[in-house]
């Protein structure tokens, strides 16, 4: 991606964990690397179309001096994020601070904490089989869409489906959302957990009944496997009711471990898995 490239910044400023760099200050120097499109800005000579670099100093300059951190990675933490939010053109930020003042009691060049932050783009799965399943699915949608740190992309219709698993049980409603966020994967599931609590879920049985269950499907071509997040769900290429809302929004997007796109997955299942999609 283009790239728009801020060195050295100067700003005066009072970040530190001893009292009298609170006190007294000293200079930080600020370097970013803007993740942007310039080609539509570029072609038509309009910055209109880009990130103005100097209202992006004055932003990171007075974002500084008007707040206080001890660590500098705190302030590269809140700095990044801010730049984020407030400049909608920027998809990623490399920012680093550095500190060449620091209060170390051995010579030194200076010292500098670096951070690379940007929106990630996220699909997520939702199901509902108790009380009303649309309000409960609307309240997620209404929830990730006024949520600052998500922006939400597309959201799949609605569909009925019979349920999966194994367990008696009531149809489902089911959706998937398409949405960029500045949240990490583990992030995003305790905000997904939130979400699922307030619409009053309960955790009692595995593939049992629910108001409401949201599950991270695919981030951003990341791969990983803990405890407590597998990512890309362990199970969305045996769903149906997961495949074929996501190749509404998203047929062409790849999954990363089967190096598949959503549409040949949902073919696959369409032919040998089980079918569980209503009025399709
Ligand atoms: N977890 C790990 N990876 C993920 C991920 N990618 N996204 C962990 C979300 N969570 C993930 O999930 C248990 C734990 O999985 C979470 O705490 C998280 O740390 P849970 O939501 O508590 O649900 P569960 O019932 O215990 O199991 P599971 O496997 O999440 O349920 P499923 O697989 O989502 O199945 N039939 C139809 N037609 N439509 C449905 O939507 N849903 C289910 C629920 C069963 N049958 C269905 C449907
Ligand atoms: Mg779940």
């Amino acid at each position: 991606m283009d790239q728009i490239i801020v060195e050295d910044l100067q700003v005066y400023a009072y970040h530190g964990v001893y009292q009298q760099e609170n006190e007294n200050g000293q200079n930080f120097y600020v370097s970013v690397i803007l993740d942007t499109d310039t080609r539509t800005a570029g072609m038509a000579d309009d910055l209109a179309l880009s990130t103005n670099y100097g209202v992006v100093c004055r932003f990171l300059h007075t974002f500084l001096t008007e707040h206080t951190y001890k660590l500098i990675e705190t302030a590269a933490e809140r700095t990044a994020e801010a730049l984020l939010l407030q400049f909608p053109r920027i998809r990623q930020v490399t920012l680093e601070i550095k500190k060449p003042e620091a209060p170390i009691t051995v010579p030194f060049g200076s010292v500098s904490v670096k951070i690379v932050r940007g929106w990630r783009r996220a699909y997520i799965a939702c199901g509902s089989n108790i009380g009303d399943r649309e309000a409960h699915l609307r309240a997620a949608e209404d929830a990730l869409s006024s949520d600052k740190k998500c922006r939400m992309l597309r959201a799949s219709e609605w569909m009925e489906s019979t349920p999966y698993g194994g367990v008696e049980q009531a149809d489902y409603l089911n959706g998937v959302f398409a949405l960029e966020t500045l949240y990490t994967p583990e992030e995003l599931l305790e905000k997904l957990h939130e979400i699922e609590k307030a619409e009053a879920r309960e955790r009692k049985e595995r593939w049992g009944p629910r108001t409401l269950d949201l599950d991270i499907l695919l981030y951003e071509g990341c791969v990983m496997h803990t405890k407590r997040l597998t990512i890309p769900h362990r199970d969305m290429c045996n769903r149906d009711f997961v495949l074929v809302p996501l190749a509404q929004i998203a047929p062409y997007e790849r999954h990363p471990v089967v190096g598949k796109a959503v549409i040949e997955l949902l073919e696959e299942v369409g032919n040998s898995g089980e079918k569980h999609v209503l009025y399709e």
